[in-house]
């Protein structure tokens, strides 16, 4: 197995067409904790292989994370990605193995890359349990980068106009906003969220950032979605509840799933 990030990730592209017996696919998508129903609605499953029989993937460390990349072929015949689970900053394996998965995608032929997250909620218009909010653009708060080395990479347009209205005439009403991302695997502090509302943040959680950054250095054009499972931290009275995270994912996921299928599809 090679050590350089991008040769590992051209070796898991190629085992990946090996194991689902196709050559390029059209979009990837990575989901959120327990998206299984998501990704049912996606289309027919052409194969799925488990991270582990991959080069350079890692099964994720926390439950409701279970990892493996599906192929999908839509009703309209496009080739489908999608990754079901991620590995995260807060795990400690730093922002080569966080993008990976991004990396492998875009050597496999993708051009577009849809993330979706669970989000905590900063504004009212994006504090609706089980809503989706399109994600504008990010602050990185969580330390970390995936471009190493002496690359300047411009993010001025990280997520897509295109796409974003593309999922507006989807669905008009959808909030937009614009996502904090931090480290974990702590959930902030109520003084964290008044600083990420004070910064202009809608929407917190600690993924989609590093990915999004290594998907603009592939050149790839991506959409954000986060889902709402909760306001942040201070925000409601109650406290942060990670299983609860995962019921709200798990509760709404079939109608992110129907979302994802139409865009999809109008690509
Ligand atoms: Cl409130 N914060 C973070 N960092 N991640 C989250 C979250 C909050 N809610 C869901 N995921």
């Amino acid at each position: 197995m090679s050590e350089d990030p991008y040769t590992l990730a051209g070796e898991a592209a190629a085992a990946l067409r090996a194991a689902t017996g196709l050559d390029t696919f059209d979009v990837a998508l990575v989901m959120g904790s327990g998206w299984v129903p998501a990704a049912d609605a996606i289309g027919e499953t052409v194969s799925e292989v488990p991270f582990t029989g991959l080069p350079g993937f890692r099964a994720p460390a926390v439950a409701g994370h279970g990892g493996r990349i599906r192929a999908v072929r839509t009703s309209a015949g496009r080739h489908a990605l999608v990754f079901l689970g991620r590995t995260h900053l807060y795990e400690g394996l730093g922002a080569d193995a966080v993008v990976h998965g991004v990396r492998t995608a875009a050597a496999a032929g993708v051009r577009t890359l849809v993330l979706t997250n669970a989000a905590g909620g900063l504004r009212p218009e994006t504090q609706n349990v089980g809503d989706p909010v399109l994600i504008s653009d990010h602050i990185n708060l969580s330390g970390a980068s995936p471009i190493t080395g002496t690359t300047f990479l411009d993010l001025t347009e990280v997520y897509s106009r295109r796409l974003r209205a593309l999922v507006r005439e989807i669905d008009p009403a959808m909030a937009e906003g614009v996502y904090i991302a931090f480290r974990g695997p702590t959930y902030e502090t109520p003084a964290e969220i008044r600083m990420c509302r004070t910064l202009g943040g809608d929407l917190v959680g600690m993924s989609t950032v590093l990915e999004a950054i290594a998907a603009r250095e592939a050149g790839l054009e991506v959409l954000g979605i986060s889902l709402v499972t909760n306001p942040g931290a201070g925000l409601s009275g109650e406290p942060l509840d990670h299983e609860e995270v995962l019921e709200v994912g798990r509760a709404t996921a079939a109608r992110m799933g129907v979302l994802l299928a139409k865009v999809v599809d109008r690509l």
